[in-house]
């Protein structure tokens, strides 16, 4: 047999003549082409490029978009999946962008990760890692010398969709477990909100229980900004309403900045009666994540942000109540009507 017909004797390699008298191009024992000269210059090529590919790299580079995301929060799925299992304070985090969103986010996970969030410790984190990615900047201050920025602008891998950060805290006065889901927003989703009155991206809202309004706390003790952040809160408010056509969630006014100064009460008071003025009432929380002053430690304001958060959440009955019976009482019919 030869290289290119599988028959028994045939020698068409050596003869091209058939052993069975056909034509080799049709014979259906002929298996390939004839060695020729070109044939054999094709081998030596292939065995000249296998020569060049030694120490080369084995796989090829990827062209395609990389399958890990960008970011290492979470999605909205995996916080309704959370949802399913357990009570979830969802809260929506807005404000324009350099407000300190980012800086209250990261702040709270230093304090309560270093145990100096005082009423409440950590229990646990779905998202460690993009706390670490947010607190990263700010791990590495040295106090005597803060750098520029504490924090990165925050982007997100699908601009349609809001990434989550989870925090499951422990109060220490009852030792009651709250988990938070905290977006870390871009800020110009609040711009867009405001201007445009883009909501598609804030569906997941409608599951928060509390909103929080993140304020620069420089613009509203400057006097020629002080007007404009005030009246934009009164937008975002009314656009809040909107979003939830009517009940809307509670709102806390953050105001981050605390250690360049306190905020005056006729400012307070104005804010509240710009929300007043579409039905909105909201907490004032003064608040600096980060502080340049020695007076004002930095978390200042954290641990009554969490405690005003949590404050409007249901207490938790007493699961099985002891009553002794009262003669003369309606116990059974009365039953809950205090609860
Ligand atoms: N000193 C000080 N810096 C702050 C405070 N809040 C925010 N920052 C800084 O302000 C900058 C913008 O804050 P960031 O959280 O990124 O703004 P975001 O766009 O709202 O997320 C960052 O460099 C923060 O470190 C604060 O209360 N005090
Ligand atoms: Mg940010």
């Amino acid at each position: 047999m030869t290289g290119v017909c599988d028959f028994d004797g045939c020698t068409v390699g050596e003869t091209g003549v058939c052993a069975l008298e056909r034509d080799p191009a049709s014979c259906e024992h002929h298996v390939g082409k004839e060695p020729s000269e070109s044939a054999d210059g094709a081998e030596d090529e292939n065995d000249q490029s296998d020569l060049a590919t030694i120490g080369a790299p084995v796989l090829e580079h990827q062209t395609g978009m990389s399958a890990f995301p960008a970011s290492r929060t979470l999605g909205p799925d995996a916080i309704s999946k959370m949802m399913a299992s357990r009570y979830v304070n969802v809260i929506g985090i807005l404000g324009d962008p350099e407000a300190g969103k980012t800086a209250c986010l990261a702040s709270l996970y230093l304090m309560i990760s270093n145990a100096k969030l005082a009423g409440w410790n950590f229990a646990d984190s779905k998202s460690l890692k993009a706390f670490e990615d947010i607190a990263r900047g700010a791990r590495e201050w040295d106090a005597g010398n803060p750098p520029d920025q504490m924090t990165v602008h925050t982007e997100l891998s699908d601009d349609r969709q809001p990434g989550f950060l989870h925090l499951r805290l422990v109060r220490e006065s009852d030792g009651r477990r709250v988990d938070l889901a905290l977006p870390d927003l871009p800020g110009e989703w609040t711009t867009e909100l405001i201007g445009t009155s883009r909501v598609d991206r804030f569906e997941f809202m409608k599951s928060a229980e509390v909103i929080w309004i993140v304020l620069d706390g420089r613009a509203l003790e400057s006097k020629e900004r002080r007007q404009g952040v005030i009246s934009r809160v009164g937008q975002l408010a009314g656009r809040i309403v909107t979003l939830f056509s009517g009940k809307i969630p509670r709102l806390v006014l953050v105001t981050t900045h605390r250690d360049s100064g306190e905020l005056p009460d006729t400012v307070q008071a104005r804010l509240i009666a710009e929300l007043g003025k579409r039905d909105v009432t909201a907490t004032i929380v003064p608040v600096a994540p980060f502080s340049n002053d020695e007076e004002v430690k930095p978390g200042f304001g954290l641990e009554d942000l969490i405690s005003t958060t949590t404050a409007g959440d249901r207490s938790l009955s007493e699961f099985w109540p002891s009553a002794d019976p009262i003669e003369g009482t309606r116990s059974y019919i009365s039953y809950r009507r205090d609860r």
